[in-house]
């Protein structure tokens, strides 16, 4: 009998963290994985790594004909996506609404809110026609919550929450799942970009703790991927050991 062709899975934010440790959590299943930034030379360097098993593809969330073309127009073999992890995401910024610069609200809508239904409304279609696919979407605590400084970050991701359950109820009946993975504290570079590139008080966010690794949450993700035909892992929020909430984190010095 022929072997099944390997599952292609399309992973946006590819470039740094949670994104790309996805990836390679794929990969190392057998997948092939289609893996969708802005900054496409961080996206080439995996290519070299891992090889013909990923497709690097240069693509901002924000852009709706650009989403729309470029995945539309992926090359034979990489098409259809059975598995899309809508991961791309920032935070800008952590001062009060009033002190925001705006420019800020936007960038975190326009990726975190519109990107993930951009992405979703190129790749969901066929996923319900063909009556197979998963769409998993990364929250993060701050979905679940609300933090002083996170006011327009939480409420992109208490969107994200919001989209994740009707989407479930839409694709319902179609043999499409839809989960929702939910992250604590993860070191990447996601606080670097939050301060703007103020490496100080990017470290300092990890100070004194051991927040969870990339991997941590590609385990997850690649878990919730791989659940029976009749299971759905709806939602799943994952903490490190020394935080319970937002505003509760041990800090050991
Ligand atoms: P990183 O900054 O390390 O990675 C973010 C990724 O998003 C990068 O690959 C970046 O790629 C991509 N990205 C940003 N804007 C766009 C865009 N317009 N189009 C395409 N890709 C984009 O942070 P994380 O890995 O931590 O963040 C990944 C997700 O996890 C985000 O949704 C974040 O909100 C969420 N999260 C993170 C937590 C944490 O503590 N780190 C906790 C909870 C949730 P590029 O710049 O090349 O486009
Ligand atoms: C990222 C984690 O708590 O800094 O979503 O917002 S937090």
């Amino acid at each position: 009998q022929p072997m099944a062709p390997s599952p292609v899975v399309l992973v946006t934010g590819a470039s740094s963290g949670i994104g790309r440790a996805c990836v390679e959590a794929f990969l190392a299943q057998g997948a092939r994985v289609v893996a969708a930034a802005r900054r496409s030379d961080r996206l080439e360097d995996l290519r070299s790594q891992h090889g013909d098993a990923v497709l690097p593809v240069s693509l901002d969330v924000r852009d709706r004909a650009q989403v729309d073309e470029v995945l539309g127009s992926l090359p034979e073999g990489w098409s259809p996506v059975d598995v899309l992890v809508n991961n791309a995401g920032l935070a800008r910024g952590k001062t009060p609404l009033h002190k925001d610069d705006p420019d800020d609200w936007d960038q975190m809508l326009d990726t975190n809110v519109r990107g993930l239904l951009n992405v979703s409304g190129a790749v969901l279609p066929g996923m319900v026609e063909r009556g197979s696919g998963h769409v998993i979407n990364i929250g993060s605590n701050a979905g679940r919550e609300v933090y002083p400084g996170g006011t327009v970050y939480c409420a992109t991701k208490a969107a994200v929450e919001r989209i994740t359950r009707g989407m479930r109820m839409d694709v319902l009946g179609s043999g499409v799942k839809i989960s929702e993975v939910d992250p604590g504290m993860v070191e990447t570079e996601f606080s670097e970009v939050r301060f703007h590139g103020d490496k100080e008080a990017a470290a300092a966010v990890y100070d004194g703790v051991t927040p969870l690794a990339a991997a941590d949450i590609a385990n997850v993700v690649t878990w919730v991927a791989d659940q029976p035909p009749h299971v759905v892992i709806a939602d799943v929020l994952v903490y490190p050991l020394d935080q319970a909430g937002s505003g509760k984190i041990a800090r050991r010095k």
